[in-house]
């Protein structure tokens, strides 16, 4: 059954001048302060505060949405599915600690919150990050999507072995309802240990007709369930970096010409991308790999459709780009940083493929570049820390990644400072909440809108959307643009456009109400 279009009244509304509620949509003024730096001929440096003023438009109706993922039958797939079942149904469960109840944890958007101001007696007022601007529940999405692995979604749950059995059990029939649609696979971009499951297969070699299929499959989807936005995710086995090509994937014209021709360098997963935007359809990468070549992302932009990637963040590195941030702002010199893990489920038997790695090995080791850059006290130009990654396939240990990293840090006066973090957790349980909160933030980007004094028409935010970062280890951005990995930042950076877009001045932590007399 699929939840009817909503408008629920705000939790809060702000009383400005600059704000306007109308039945349709929230319009804000917001005036975006920031400070241009120049150099002078001595090499002193000049900062002057500038002013744009912004005009943002929010759609109020939050619509019906389905999410369509790509490598449905997967641990993360499956997880997630059984899981938003579990809270439509409002399933309990026993575990040996007692009654279980479904949680949306580890989702910013579902169970974090965001300090909205502080009441008259000077205490600070928190509201849910969901209620900052009307999104779509998780609990409302139409899930379907594709695998190459034919299992019904209910076996396909039992396979992965995540869930408590007894939870299992009471979706179990339900999902095996559920069957994900026949996918495309090209065996050269996974690793071969992966063909024994691919047995629900799109015929032929045509990346054209493939392409073709996988739009009709979201129209069908689309009509099926009632919805009004479909959001694509994918949540696929990782495949190799395809290679960069002159006249094949650099420019739109030489990436469909290759589509057509169903050149071998044209992966699945960015066969997926293009469909999507073909049909105005947000598509993100959970992977690592290289989805968005050059003439792709071109494609992406020149069509204005929004695309999201690469590779969730979820423990390991969330942690990372949390700690090295940490670090490096408090004056310390992370000198290497070794990170090392060993999983069991299928995802890691994949990794274990070396192409494949060495996807996930880039995206891993991308994310401290902007912090280091951040602090040219503690680091010499292009000066970086050694930073080794290892993934190890265990497969005893299934979804529970142990991961073990070490940070060998400069410290005053010559002195060394070594921290190690042992982290274990259940891969899927960390993974899928980032994938509502992608389908949540990219389905809200299609309904917020700007303006500035030298424009007459709103318009979208670029395609590239980098508002997403923080669930992304290795943040794509529009070209040109800078990349911030830093965990903080990202968080910042989400909360303050939220607050933008009600019209709000972004959190600072000065806190004068408290300083001054
Ligand atoms: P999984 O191996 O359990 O699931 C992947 C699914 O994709 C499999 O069911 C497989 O049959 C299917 N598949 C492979 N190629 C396909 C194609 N061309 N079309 C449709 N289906 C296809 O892996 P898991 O654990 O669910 O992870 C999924 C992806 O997310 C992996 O690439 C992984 O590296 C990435 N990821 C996972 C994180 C986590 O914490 N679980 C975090 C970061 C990224
Ligand atoms: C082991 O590194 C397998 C990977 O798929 C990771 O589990 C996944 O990318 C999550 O990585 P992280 O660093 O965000 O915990």
């Amino acid at each position: 059954a699929t939840a009817a279009p909503t408008m629920s009244p705000p939790l809060f509304k702000v009383n400005s001048p600059n704000v306007e509620y109308t039945d349709s949509h929230i319009q804000s003024k917001y005036t975006y302060t920031n400070t241009i730096v120049s150099k002078k001929a001595d090499g002193s440096l000049v900062a002057e505060p500038v002013e744009q003023v912004y005009q943002f438009k929010t759609e109020r109706t939050v619509p019906r949405v389905g999410l369509m993922m790509v490598g449905w039958g997967g641990n993360n797939g499956t997880t997630l599915t059984a899981s938003i079942l579990a809270h439509k149904r409002n399933i309990t469960w026993r575990t040996k600690s007692g009654v279980q109840t479904p949680n949306y944890f580890g989702s910013l958007t579902q169970a974090s919150t965001v300090r909205l101001g502080v009441s008259a007696e000077g205490e600070d007022v928190y509201v849910p990050l969901s209620q900052m601007l009307p999104m779509v529940n998780p609990t409302d999405l139409v899930i379907g999507g594709w695998d190459i692995s034919g299992l019904s979604i209910g076996d396909a749950m039992e396979r992965a072995q995540v869930l408590e059995y007894d939870l299992q059990r009471q979706v179990r029939d339900e999902l095996a309802t559920l069957k994900p649609l026949p996918s495309i696979y090209y065996p050269d971009f996974i690793a071969a240990n992966q063909s024994d499951r691919a047995d629900n297969l799109l015929p032929g070699n045509d990346k054209r007709q493939h392409c073709d299929k996988i739009r009709k499959d979201i129209r069908d989807f689309k009509i099926a369930n009632n919805l009004d936005k479909v959001v694509v995710v994918w949540t696929a086995n990782t495949e190799r970096y395809a290679d960069l090509i002159p006249g094949v994937n650099d420019t739109p014209e030489n990436f469909l010409a290759a589509v057509a021709s169903s050149h071998d360098e044209v992966a699945p997963s960015s066969i997926f991308a293009l469909a999507c935007i073909e049909e105005g359809v947000p598509f993100i990468n959970g992977s690592p790999q290289n989805t968005f070549v050059p003439g792709l992302l071109a494609l992406a932009e020149r069509e204005r459709a929004f695309i999201g990637g690469d590779d969730f963040k979820s423990g390991q590195t969330k942690f990372k780009s949390a700690i090295v941030d940490f670090l490096v702002n408090a004056g310390i010199k992370p000198v290497a940083i070794t990170s090392y893990n060993h999983l069991g489920n299928n995802d890691g038997k994949n990794l274990s493929s070396h192409k494949q790695f060495r996807s996930k090995e880039i995206s891993k080791s991308t994310v401290v570049d902007d912090m280091v850059a951040a602090n040219h006290l503690l680091y010499k130009k292009d000066e970086h820390p050694d930073h080794t990654v290892v993934i190890k396939y265990v497969p005893s240990v299934g979804d529970s990644k142990r991961a073990l990293d070490e940070y060998e840090c400069d410290i005053f006066m010559a002195g060394r400072q070594s921290i190690s973090i042992y982290n274990i957790c259940e891969d899927s349980f960390l993974a899928s909440p980032l994938i509502i909160d992608l389908v949540v933030m990219a389905e809200l980007m299609t309904r917020i809108e700007y303006k500035t004094g030298d424009m007459t028409k709103y318009s979208r935010f670029q395609s590239v959307l980098s508002i997403l970062s923080y669930m992304l280890k290795a943040p794509l951005v529009t070209p040109g643009t800078p990349v911030v990995n830093a965990l903080g930042r990202q968080r910042s950076a989400i909360e303050n456009i939220f607050r933008a877009c009600v019209g709000l001045a972004p959190n600072n932590e000065m806190g004068l109400e408290h300083k001054i007399w």
